[in-house]
Parts: structure tokens; C-alpha cells; sequence
């Protein structure tokens, strides 16, 4: 039987003036004064303070409470009411202290304390803020795609080959055979185009790259979309546009609160990103590489700011010899291809572009680049039954979160992160 519940959360607190509720959380904050003691307590809509005479209960910090007292105004507590004469009833008493006080408005504490203590430091309102941020995104990401006739999919993270490149793929036993994590879930995506036209997927995905560094996480977020009947790539960037101000209204919407917290400055999104090729952005940067450099990708990002005043930048036709075999040439000039990278705030955010979509096609890439055909048997059946033109991206999550809220490590925008190190908790 479920009972209607009497809890009122701290965020509706200013509704209950002169009325007697009941309140539970966690003590956030205990502060004693001469003759009276705040109880702050904490819960998932905000902050609500609470006034004892005397010295009040002794409670350590963090202990889970439930508060009955008078909702009483008080121009000088936090949103103008605080909860008087109350009775507290402990509902969780605790085993041990926080690694860091969590009242403190700023996390002072280095990134390995914070992560190594995460399922109690992610209580602190700023650690907690960036998913509150990071949740609503996906929120936005989904409902500018299902706008769009979009079908969200599931595939596997257990794969039979890799889907990106050989290297960077955790290899598992999968019943006495060789399997792995999924690197994307790029085959499935392209394949679903055959059945639903277009698709999305928000999942984690595997990458046994041993990168130490600030943008990489052996397991991350993958927010993929794919969509067929296009005429190139430049179809795939426009529906990307729209998912990115989708994904920015979103975190307007449903996490103003934390943004505010977080200081976030919400990008403006161009109706048209401005868009740079690859051979133009080698020009302009005056090196001849087959790819961009994270300085590379810093310095662009600052001439999109200052020659188009965007935050975010496309650079479209990165060379084919530095993408996967799906990748669909560029017209006219096969050397470069029908692909893209956004850059965001100095940081690859996506990656995406056309695919090839002919079966023939597919097998001649897998030869030009010396690949057996067998690992990818169950992947090119669709195309084998038909398949339109069609392209797609890939966002990362947790970059796309840091970038925002101007974070400067993505562990810092991850519950529990994965890398080189780190596997627990
Ligand atoms: P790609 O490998 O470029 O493309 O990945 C797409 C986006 O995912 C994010 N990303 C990462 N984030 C954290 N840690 C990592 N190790 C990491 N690697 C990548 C980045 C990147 O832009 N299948 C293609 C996408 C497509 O064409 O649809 C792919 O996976 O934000």
C-alpha cells in the first residue's frame, strides 16, 4: 500500500507559512550560537533552515533527519522562512565523517579526495550541481531528437570487433570467446537507419586508450544519433545544431538552479555554426597535419570567436586517412572526406559525418586499408539489403558538461570515472 506522503521539500517551504510540516534530509550544516542552534538540512530540492532554542540535538553533519516544526517568515533565512520549534527524529545516524566538510560554498579538496570519496562528496550542492547540468543536457538531447522522429535505441557494449580502430578495445572473455567492450555503438546505429531512418542512443562506451589526460576517460557517455535520406554531411551538422540548443535550453530549463550555482555562462548557438575546411583551417594555423592537435583545436576555437563571435566551431573534410572505413570521401576530392569535428570552447565536443552506405563501397574500403571482411560480416549485411545515404555524430557527455560549466577535468563531470587508474569505486 503506498501512503500519501506528508514530506515537504525545501524548495516548497515559502508555500507553508504558519503551517506545521514535516521535512527530511540531511544535516547539512549544524551551527551553534549562544542561544540558539541552525540546523541547515539539505534535500534533493534545496536547502531549508531549521531554529532550536538552546544548544539543540548534537548531530554530526550528514545525519539523516526528519523534522516536523512551524513554517515561520524570516526575512533574514535563506528564501525568507526557516522551520521553529521543532521536534527531530534521527533517522540515520553515521559511521563516519565526510572526507571534507560539504557546508563549505567552494570545494577546496584535490580531485583524487573527491573522487575517491565520491558517493559522499558528490553530496556537495557544486559536485552535485554539474550532473543536475550533465542530466538535463541528455534530457535536451533526447527530446530535440524524439522532436525530430528520432527512435531511441539500445545496443550492445559487447561487441566481436572493434568498431573504431583495432588498438584502443578492451578484449573480455565472452563464454570461452574473444569479445570486447564497445568502442561505439557506430555499427548498430548505422545498421538501425535500415529499420527506423533515424535513431539516437545515450550509453556508456568503452576506449582502452592510455591517455592520462584531462578530456579522456577509458569509459565514457556516448549521446549518438544516425539518420538516413541525407543529401551529405552538412544535413547530419544541421540536425546537430539543433540538438545543441536543445541541449542548452534544456539546462536552462530543468537545471537553472545548479547553473546559476555553477556560474555557468550558456552559450549562445549560431542558427548557422560557422564552419572552416579542414585544408583552410591547415592553412590558417600554417602546419600540414593530418589531424588536429589540442592547441590546434584551442587556437580555431579563439578565431571562431573573434571572426564570427561563436563559441562553437565546425571543421568539416578531415583527410580520409585519418578516419574510420565508413567514412564517405568528399566529392571531387577523395583525399578529404564528408566528415566533421565540432569544436566547442577550445575542445573536440562531436565528431560525425557521411557514411559510405553502398555494400561494394564497403568492401573496397576494407581492402584499400588491408582489413579482413570477416570480423564485420554481421555490419555489412545491411547494407548488402539496402541502405539510404545516411551520416550521424557522436557527442561526448561528460566534455560537453565540463566545457559548460568551465570544468576543468571531465572526472569532475563523471559519477564514478574510469581511466588509466582509476576502478573503483
Ligand atoms: P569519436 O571517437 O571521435 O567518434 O568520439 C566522439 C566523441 O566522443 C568523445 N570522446 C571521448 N570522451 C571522453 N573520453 C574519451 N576517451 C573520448 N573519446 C571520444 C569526444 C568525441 O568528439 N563513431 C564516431 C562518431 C560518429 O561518427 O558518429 C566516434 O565514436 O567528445
Amino acid at each position: 500500500m503506498i501512503h500519501p506522503t506528508t514530506r515537504v521539500l525545501a524548495a516548497e517551504l515559502p508555500g507553508h507559512v504558519g503551517e506545521s510540516v514535516e521535512i527530511s534530509g540531511w544535516l547539512h550544516r549544524r551551527r551553534a550560537l549562544k542561544s540558539v542552534t541552525f540546523l541547515v538540512i539539505r534535500d534533493r530540492s534545496g536547502l531549508a533552515q531549521v531554529v532550536t532554542t538552546g544548544a539543540g540535538p548534537n548531530l554530526p553533519e550528514e545525519t539523516v533527519l526528519r523534522i516536523r516544526g512551524t513554517v515561520t517568515a524570516n526575512p533574514q533565512a535563506p528564501a525568507g522562512v526557516e522551520l521553529t520549534a521543532p521536534t527531530v527524529e534521527v533517522l540515520s545516524s553515521l559511521a563516519g565523517a565526510p572526507p571534507f566538510s560539504l557546508f563549505r560554498p567552494t570545494v577546496e579538496a584535490a580531485l583524487p579526495v573527491v573522487l575517491d570519496g565520491a558517493p559522499v562528496t558528490l553530496r556537495h550542492p557544486r559536485l552535485s550541481a554539474l550532473h543536475r547540468v550533465s542530466a538535463a543536457s541528455v534530457a535536451g538531447f533526447r527530446a530535440t531528437l524524439d522532436g525530430l522522429g528520432f527512435t531511441e535505441i539500445h545496443t550492445p557494449k559487447v561487441v566481436s570487433s572493434a568498431t573504431e580502430s583495432g588498438a584502443d578495445v578492451f578484449a573480455l572473455d565472452w563464454f570461452g570467446r574473444e569479445a570486447y567492450l564497445a568502442q561505439s555503438p557506430q555499427f548498430f546505429k548505422q545498421a538501425m537507419v535500415g529499420v527506423f531512418e533515424r535513431v539516437y542512443e545515450t550509453g556508456p562506451v568503452f576506449r582502452a586508450e592510455p591517455h592520462d589526460t584531462a578530456r579522456h576517460l577509458a569509459q565514457y557517455t556516448s549521446l549518438d544519433a544516425e539518420l538516413g535520406f541525407i543529401a551529405d554531411h552538412r544535413e547530419v551538422m544541421a540536425v546537430l545544431r539543433e540538438v545543441v540548443a536543445g541541449m542548452v535550453a534544456s539546462v536552462a530549463e530543468r537545471a537553472g538552479a545548479a547553473a546559476d550555482l555553477l556560474e555557468v555562462e550558456l552559450p549562445d548557438v549560431p542558427a548557422e555554426i560557422p564552419q572552416l575546411h579542414f585544408a583552410e583551417a591547415m592553412r590558417l594555423l600554417g602546419v600540414d597535419e593530418p589531424d588536429l592537435a589540442p592547441a590546434h583545436e584551442r587556437w580555431l576555437s579563439e578565431w571562431a570567436l573573434r571572426e564570427h563571435g561563436s563559441e562553437f566551431l565546425f571543421v568539416v573534410g578531415y583527410p580520409m586517412r585519418k578516419r574510420p572505413f565508413y567514412t564517405h570521401p568528399e566529392p571531387g576530392r577523395p583525399e578529404y572526406s564528408n566528415s566533421f569535428d565540432l569544436l566547442f570552447r577550445g575542445l573536440e565536443l562531436v565528431t560525425g559525418g557521411q557514411r559510405l552506405h553502398r555494400y561494394e563501397d564497403y568492401l573496397a574500403a576494407l581492402a584499400a586499408r588491408g582489413e579482413p571482411v570477416g570480423p564485420y560480416e554481421g555490419y555489412l549485411r545491411s547494407f548488402a539489403h539496402g541502405m539510404p545515404p545516411h551520416g550521424g555524430f557522436a557527442l561526448g557527455l561528460e566534455r560537453w558538461t565540463a566545457r559548460l560549466t568551465g570544468t576543468d577535468n571531465i572526472r569532475r563531470t563523471t559519477l564514478f570515472p574510469r581511466d588509466l587508474h582509476r576502478l573503483t569505486p
